[in-house]
């Protein structure tokens, strides 16, 4: 491509939003840069983009608001401009209405469909800026990092952002409930981001194979090969993780709960970090591994970069693989 026209497409959205947006939210806003970012970095773009938004919103961006509906509207801008298919789904939620976001890639087998997911809506007292604008922020860059590299996937990848995580789940049980049951069967695995930048991090993936024999059992089979993806990645990464429970405490829980295997990861969020786990990922013993979870201080300054660095390595590593091939090899 020239980049002539790509110059003038530049131009000619920088004058419409100029036209629209306050000038604070101008200045710090990443869709306006000059040259996107990519990566880790493009990642904290959009989690500021997120703080402007709950900002200019009230605070917050819990489902059914207008921080909610800006926050949709800035990630389904950025997955429609890259090419993916986008879909919003509405659905009922504490007597009101709100939206679940969906895009695939336009290419690959539509009968291996492999998902990520991460629950978009705040709860109302704050930001949620690592609760959880990091595994939407991270999702999103990892789609649009795929994107970029031009190769057209084996598997079909779907991106799922929900709404209405806070209010127990709705919107990914919407999701998985309406899908009709040969839709469910083309689903071939799906993972999870909930939470994956804690401000004193732990290093947690989902225990899909039980091998830590507490709580909920084992996930559906395929679940125990996600787990050691991911374990895999986090390792190398420097950070070797520790499981945490299939006990449906996030959008995973509709989605085992049917069949299909799931897997993710976890920083962690009001509990405790014990003496141990800082001697191994450094860190405050003794502390919330996030002392803001649910809180107006869930803010930019609530997330730490290299967690959240491990974390998208980690993402966007599935994303390569299960695009070739699910389970890995
Ligand atoms: N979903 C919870 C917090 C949470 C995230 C708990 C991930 C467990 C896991 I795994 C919330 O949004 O409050
Ligand atoms: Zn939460």
């Amino acid at each position: 491509m020239s980049d002539r026209p790509m110059l003038a497409t530049a131009a000619a959205l920088a004058a419409a939003a100029a036209l629209v947006l306050p000038t604070a939210a101008v200045a710090e806003s990443s869709t306006h840069r000059a040259t996107p970012r990519a990566g880790v970095l493009a990642v904290q773009d959009h989690l500021q983009e997120l703080q402007n938004i709950a900002g200019a919103n009230n605070g917050n961006r819990a489902s059914g608001t207008p921080g909610y509906q800006a926050s949709l509207d800035y990630i389904r801008g950025q997955l429609d401009q890259a090419g993916f298919t986008t879909s919003v789904q509405e659905f009922p939620s504490m007597g009101g209405t709100t939206y679940n976001l969906i895009a695939d890639t336009p290419g690959g087998d539509a009968n291996n469909v492999v998902m990520f997911g991460a629950h978009l809506d705040s709860v109302g007292d704050g930001p949620g800026i690592n609760d959880n604008g990091t595994g939407s922020a991270a999702i999103l860059q990892a789609a649009l990092d795929y994107a970029a590299g031009g190769e057209t996937p084996t598997n079909k990848l779907r991106f799922a952002f929900w709404g209405a995580e806070e209010e127990g789940l709705v919107g990914s049980t919407h999701y998985v409930e309406t899908l009709p049951e040969a839709e469910r069967g083309k689903i071939a695995a799906y993972l999870n981001f909930d939470m994956v930048g804690s401000p004193n991090a732990g290093y947690f993936t989902y225990d899909g194979d039980d091998s830590d024999g507490v709580g909920a059992g084992p996930g559906p089979e395929g679940s125990a090969q996600i787990e050691k993806l991911l374990n895999d990645s986090l390792a190398q990464a420097g950070a070797p993780a520790e499981g945490t429970d299939f006990d449906g405490r996030s959008d995973y829980g509709p989605f085992i709960e049917v069949g299909i295997p799931a897997g993710g990861t976890f920083t962690g969020a009001e509990e405790t970090k014990s003496p141990e786990q800082a001697e191994k990922w450094g860190g405050r013993a003794g502390e919330a591994f996030d002392a803001c979870y649910h809180q107006s201080c869930d803010t930019v300054d609530n997330v730490d970069t290299q967690a959240l660095e491990r974390n998208f390595a980690a993402i966007t590593n599935a994303v390569k693989t299960y695009a070739a091939q699910f389970p890995q090899p």
